[in-house]
């Protein structure tokens, strides 16, 4: 047994028979995996910024985060040592130490090594996830053998008895850790399953799409018909649904007559092959019951313009569903035949009703061409039009905790161009919503989110899921042809030229 049930050490498998003295046989310097497999350092990336990260409890959608506060400052672990003269990448010869948690950042944790006293020399970040942290015990249990590091081996002539004094009573990671690590980064969804996606290039369509990849929860969808052309989504996104579900809403479908007559068999004998997941794999929303809480046609209020999330705009409500969904349009678009309408629910987060940017005091982005100073009032009246009442929106009536702070680092996907997760900082808090700043990248490319959104995660999340991080962008790109274009690029997402996802 490695720790008792409330998780600190006890004394039978504390020092396990093989603790060795190190052996200096080898010139190679192992790193941890973590330093191997990414080229951006959130450690060394923290110091220079002198930030913070957000702490996984923030984010429910993410392993382990029910649990992520039991690791504390103090907590030992065994982790694999890097300064014994062994290769840390063949399994038979890594050799472990105890350490303590020093820090946790997000996923991190900055680490020392038992018998390193007050002196920070050693420190190293390394991700908590990694398959070289276990819970003091496990090498025991193993036969895997702990060494001290060489550079602190002379520093005690009986690292037994110091080890007694350090660990016993300790807190440690739970036994079942690794295994709940596996666990929560189940997916129900698999390759090649079909779901209903919506059309990155006409965001008011949605098209049928066949899964060929899921990493960390996230979907890559390949559009039908359409070889080499994909979008990622979170399993739990608004953007998908179960095969059927336009046409049972009323929303408009871009598939051949082939597979709509086949998914209307479908719907009408109940019946669904393995690979099309039913509607209990998907994001479950709550559905109005009645009339009175459904919106209405020509219904005003703000919603962060999806084509476009650094602005918050006043928006229509152009076309009602069935089950609470709607389309809305966002105010002065120029888009004539419709095709940027998109498609909302009464539970959808970044909807609001008329005024919440004034209350927030963050700035609504009036309509484009719109001339004089924007005021909802005046506004209705020139527009000869209602505004959609506050009891409508689910997200008003149950009121979010949004635990966020200014200036702390996540990882964020980019919503214009999903298949990138980059490195963020949480730049404002508007009651529910975090405005998410890219590093290095300007204020037009910032995005209005919800804090309970499945498309942001703590720092060490794509290392942990296996998922390519995209580093903050460095000043000196500045002048390169590529970054020319997205300046011209991102200058017109200020302009009428609606930003397209891609
Ligand atoms: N091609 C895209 C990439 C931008 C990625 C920024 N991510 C924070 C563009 O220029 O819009």
């Amino acid at each position: 047994m490695s720790a008792t049930s409330d998780e600190t050490v006890s004394i039978p498998s504390l020092i396990p028979n093989n603790t060795t003295s190190p052996h200096a046989n080898g010139n190679t310097v192992p790193t941890t995996s973590a330093d191997t497999t990414a080229s951006f350092n959130w450690g060394s990336y923290l110091k220079t910024t002198d930030s913070h990260a957000a702490p996984v409890s923030y984010f429910p959608h993410t392993p382990l985060y029910d649990m992520w506060t039991q690791l504390t400052p103090g907590m030992k672990l065994e982790v694999i040592n890097t300064d014994c003269g062994s290769n840390a990448n063949d399994i038979k010869e890594k050799v472990f130490w105890f350490a303590s948690i020093v820090r946790v950042e997000g996923y991190l944790a900055l680490l020392r090594y038992e018998g390193c006293g007050d002196d920070p020399s050693m420190d190293f970040w390394c991700n908590l996830c990694n398959k070289d942290v276990h819970c003091v015990g496990w090498c025991g249990q193993n036969g895997v053998k702990l060494a001290p590091p060489r550079s602190i081996e002379h520093r005690q002539t009986d690292w037994k008895t110091f080890l007694i004094n350090k660990l016993v009573g300790s807190k440690t990671l739970p036994d079942n850790f690794r295994q709940k690590i596996q666990l929560s980064l189940r997916c129900p969804f698999k390759k090649n399953m079909i779901v209903e996606v919506i059309d990155k290039y006409r965001v008011s369509t949605m098209r049928i799409g066949k899964i060929s990849e899921v990493i960390g929860g996230r979907l890559r969808i390949n559009y039908e018909n359409t070889a080499g052309e994909h979008f990622w989504v979170h399993h739990t996104s608004e953007l998908i649904h179960p095969l059927g579900w336009s046409q049972v809403i009323g929303h408009e479908l871009e598939a051949t007559a082939e597979y709509k007559n086949e998914i209307t068999k479908m719907i009408e004998t109940d019946s669904y092959p393995a690979n099309v997941p039913t509607a209990d794999y998907f994001y479950k929303v709550e559905i109005p019951v009645s009339d009175e809480e459904q919106f209405k046609e020509g219904q005003k209020l703000e919603a962060v313009d999806p084509l476009e999330m650094s602005r918050i705009c006043p928006a229509t409500v152009v076309k009602v569903f069935k089950d609470g969904y709607f389309m809305l349009s966002i105010d002065g678009s120029n888009v004539e035949d419709g095709s940027d309408w998109f498609c909302y629910h009464t539970s959808s987060r970044l909807i609001f009703p008329i005024n919440f940017c004034k209350l927030n005091k963050i700035p609504l982005s009036p309509p484009i061409r719109y001339h004089g100073e924007f005021q909802w009032d005046k506004y209705l009246l020139e527009t000869n039009s209602v505004y959609a009442p506050k009891d409508l929106f689910q997200i008003i009536k149950k009121k979010t905790i949004n635990l966020f702070s200014v200036g702390m680092k996540i990882e964020a996907v980019d919503m214009m161009a999903p298949h990138l997760v980059c490195v963020a900082t949480i730049a404002e808090i508007a009651d529910s919503l975090i405005r998410v700043h890219f590093d290095g990248w300007g204020e037009d490319f910032e995005q209005w989110i919800d804090c309970q959104s499945p498309n942001i995660y703590p720092i060490g999340w794509c290392e942990l899921v296996g998922y390519k991080l995209e580093p903050p962008k460095q000043p000196e790109q500045d002048n390169s042809e590529s970054t020319k274009t997205r300046t011209k690029k991102s200058n017109s997402r200020k302009s009428n030229k609606r930003k397209r996802l891609s």
